[in-house]
C-alpha cells in the first residue's frame, strides 16, 4: 500500500503505515483464516521456511505447517484475550522435506484475521535470561530508590541501553505541539549527543503517533533489509499490532540520512496520550528478542506510572493553591461593598491563580489593571479582537504567541506574548485579560527544522526526510510560557464565580426597584 502512496509535503501525516503490505524479512508471517484455520496470505519468503512454492502455500491448514500443540492454541484462543499470554511460543515448522525448524511465534488477532509472526528462535540463553531478569530488578530498585524525575530519566535510559545492547537510548518528550526534545541520554562515548535537542513535530507525524498508543513497541532490525511482500498482494491487512510490520519508507531514509541501521521505540503513554518514547539506535543490524523487547516495555510502563504519580502530585499542590486564592478573591468579594473592587484588592491572587504578569479587566464598564499590561489604547482593538475569538462553545480565549497569531500585536510581545480572555456578560462587554511575557527561548535543534524534507537533486522531485543532524541554534521570539490546562481551568473556575456575584447583585438592584 505504501508504494502506491506517494508522499508529498502536504500528505506525510496520512501515509497508512499500518497496511504497508509487507513486512521485515528477519522474520516470516503467516495470515490465517479464522473461520477456516487455513493460512489466507503470507510473506513471500515463506517458501524459504516451508520449501512450498507461495501459491501451494495458500489455502493450506495451519496445522500443515505449525506444530499440533500450537495449532491447538491458536484455534481455541485467537479471539480471546489470553491469545497474547501465549507469546512468545516456541514453535516447529514444518518443511515439505519433512524437516523441523524451530521458531518463535508471536500470534495477534486483528479483528479480521490471525497474523502469526515468526520470528528467529529467540531462546535467551539461560545465562542471558538471567542477566535480563537481573538487569529487570535492578531497574525496579533505582527506579524506586531515585525520586527526582531526572534521576529516573537517566536510569531509564542506562538501564535500557545496558540490556538492549543498543549503541544509543534516549528519552524522547513531546511538548504541547508534538515538537519533541531528548531529554535523556545513555550513548556509546564515541557518539555525538543529541541531548537537549529539539526536533519537529512532523519527524513523528500524527498517524505514527496513533499507532503508536495502540501498538507501544516497534523494532527496526535492518533498515537496508529489503521487505518482504504479501501473498497474493495484500494491501488492507492491518499490521498494526504484528511484531513484523515494515516501517515507512520515508522514516527509513530518516535514519539513513543519522546514519542509523537499527532502531527500535517504545511509547510512554500517560492517561491515554503518547507523552514521549523510549528511543534506540543502533549502528549496525540488531535483532532484539520478544522477551528483551517486553522488559523494556514493562520499564516503560514503570516510568509511566512514576511520571503520572508526579503530575497528580503536582496537580493536586496547584488545586489546592487554586482553592485558597480563589478563596480569598470570593471571600473579599463578600466583604467589599462594591464586590467590582475585589479583584483590585486581591490582586496578586488574581495573577497567580494562572501564573500570569499582568491582568486588565472590565466589570460593568470600569476598566482596571494590575501587574504589566499594555498601553490603554492598545486595550481596546485587543479587547474587540479577542471577543470574536471567544466563541460560546470556548468559554476562554488563549494564545501563547499573540503577536504569531495576530501580527497587529506583534509589539505588545515583550509584555503580553501570552493572553487568555474570559468573557464575563454575553456581550463581553465583562471581562478579564490575563498576560504573560515573551520567553526568548534558545532551542537547540538536531538539524534545521524548517528542512524536514529535502528535494533530491535528480530532478525526480522524491521527498527526502532532511539530511542534515547538525546541531541548529536558533533564538525563538514571540511566545510566553503556554497556558496549561489547569490555568484554563482555574481561569474558568473565577469566572464562575464572579457570574454568580454578578446574577445575586443584579437581582438585588431588581429587588430594590421594586
Ligand atoms: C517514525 N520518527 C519515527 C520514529 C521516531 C522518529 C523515533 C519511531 C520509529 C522508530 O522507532 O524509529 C523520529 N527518531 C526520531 C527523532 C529522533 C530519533 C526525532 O531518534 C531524535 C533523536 N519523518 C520525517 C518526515 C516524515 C517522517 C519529514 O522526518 C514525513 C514526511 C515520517 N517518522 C515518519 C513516519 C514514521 C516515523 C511515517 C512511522 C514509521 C513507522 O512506524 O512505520
Amino acid at each position: 500500500m505504501t508504494d502506491n502512496f506517494e508522499v508529498t509535503l502536504d500528505n506525510c501525516h496520512k501515509e497508512p503505515i499500518h497496511i504497508p503490505g509487507s513486512i521485515q524479512p528477519h522474520g516470516y508471517l503467516l495470515v490465517v483464516e479464522p473461520a477456516t484455520m487455513t493460512l489466507s496470505c503470507v510473506s513471500e519468503n515463506v517458501t524459504e521456511l516451508c520449501g512450498a512454492d507461495l501459491s501451494e502455500c495458500i489455502g493450506k491448514s495451519l496445522a500443515e505447517v505449525v506444530d499440533a500443540d500450537y495449532c491447538a492454541i491458536i484455534s481455541k484462543q485467537w479471539q480471546s484475550e489470553k491469545l497474547q499470554l501465549f507469546n512468545p511460543t516456541s514453535v516447529q515448522i514444518k518443511h515439505v522435506d519433512s524437516t523441523l525448524r524451530k521458531m518463535t511465534a508471536i500470534a495477534t488477532y486483528n479483528g479480521s484475521v490471525i497474523l502469526i509472526a515468526l520470528e528467529p528462535d529467540s531462546k535467551v540463553s539461560d545465562k542471558a535470561y538471567e542477566s535480563v531478569l537481573k538487569m529487570l530488578k535492578n531497574s525496579v530498585q533505582s527506579l524506586m530508590g531515585v525520586h527526582k524525575l531526572d534521576l529516573i530519566y537517566q536510569t531509564v535510559v542506562e538501564e535500557v541501553k545496558r540490556f538492549s545492547g543498543f549503541d544509543r537510548v534516549m528519552l524522547y518528550q513531546f511538548d504541547h505541539e508534538y515538537n519533541g526534545e531528548v531529554i535523556a541520554e545513555a550513548k556509546e562515548t564515541h557518539l555525538n549527543a543529541f541531548l537537549k535537542q529539539h526536533f519537529p513535530e512532523s519527524d513523528i507525524p500524527k498517524q505514527a503517533r496513533e499507532l503508536y498508543v495502540k501498538n507501544p513497541i516497534r523494532l527496526l532490525c535492518d533498515v537496508e533489509a529489503e521487505v518482504s511482500r504479501l501473498y497474493p498482494v495484500q494491501p488492507h491487512v492491518d499490521l498494526s499490532y504484528c511484531s513484523l510490520r515494515s516501517v515507512s519508507p520515508i522514516h527509513i531514509q530518516y535514519l539513513r540520512n543519522m546514519g542509523v541501521k537499527a532502531s527500535m521505540s517504545i511509547s510512554i503513554i500517560i492517561n491515554g496520550k503518547l507523552w514521549g518514547l523510549i528511543a534506540c539506535h543502533h549502528y549496525s543490524r540488531n535483532f532484539v528478542p520478544f522477551e528483551v523487547r517486553e522488559i523494556a516495555q514493562y520499564i516503560s510502563v514503570m516510568l509511566s506510572q512514576l511520571i503520572s504519580v508526579k503530575i497528580q502530585e503536582e496537580d493536586t499542590q496547584r488545586n489546592a493553591r487554586q482553592l485558597a486564592m480563589l478563596g480569598q478573591i470570593s471571600a473579599a468579594m463578600a466583604e467589599e461593598q462594591e464586590y467590582q473592587n475585589a479583584l483590585r484588592i486581591k490582586a496578586d491572587q488574581l495573577l497567580a491563580l494562572v501564573d500570569a504578569s499582568g491582568a486588565v479587566w472590565c466589570l460593568d464598564g470600569s476598566l482596571q489593571t494590575a501587574g504589566d499590561v499594555p498601553e490603554q489604547n492598545v486595550i481596546n482593538p485587543l479587547h474587540q479582537w479577542l471577543a470574536e475569538q471567544v466563541t460560546e462553545q470556548e468559554e476562554a480565549y488563549f494564545t501563547h504567541q499573540l503577536g504569531i497569531d495576530n501580527p497587529q500585536f506583534a509589539e505588545l510581545a515583550d509584555i503580553a506574548s501570552g493572553v487568555m480572555m474570559v468573557s464575563l456578560s454575553a456581550d463581553n462587554s465583562s471581562y478579564i485579560l490575563w498576560f504573560r511575557k515573551e520567553i526568548i527561548q534558545a532551542k537547540n535543534w538536531g538539524g534545521k527544522p524548517e528542512k524536514v524534507i529535502e528535494f533530491t537533486d535528480d530532478g525526480s522531485h522524491r521527498l527526502m526526510p532532511r539530511s542534515s543532524f547538525e546541531l541548529w541554534k536558533q533564538n525563538v521570539y514571540k511566545k510566553s510560557a503556554p497556558w496549561q490546562e489547569a490555568e484554563r481551568e482555574g481561569a474558568l473556575k473565577l469566572r464562575s464565580m464572579i457570574q454568580s456575584k454578578m446574577i445575586i447583585e443584579s437581582e438585588k438592584v431588581l429587588q430594590m426597584n421594586n
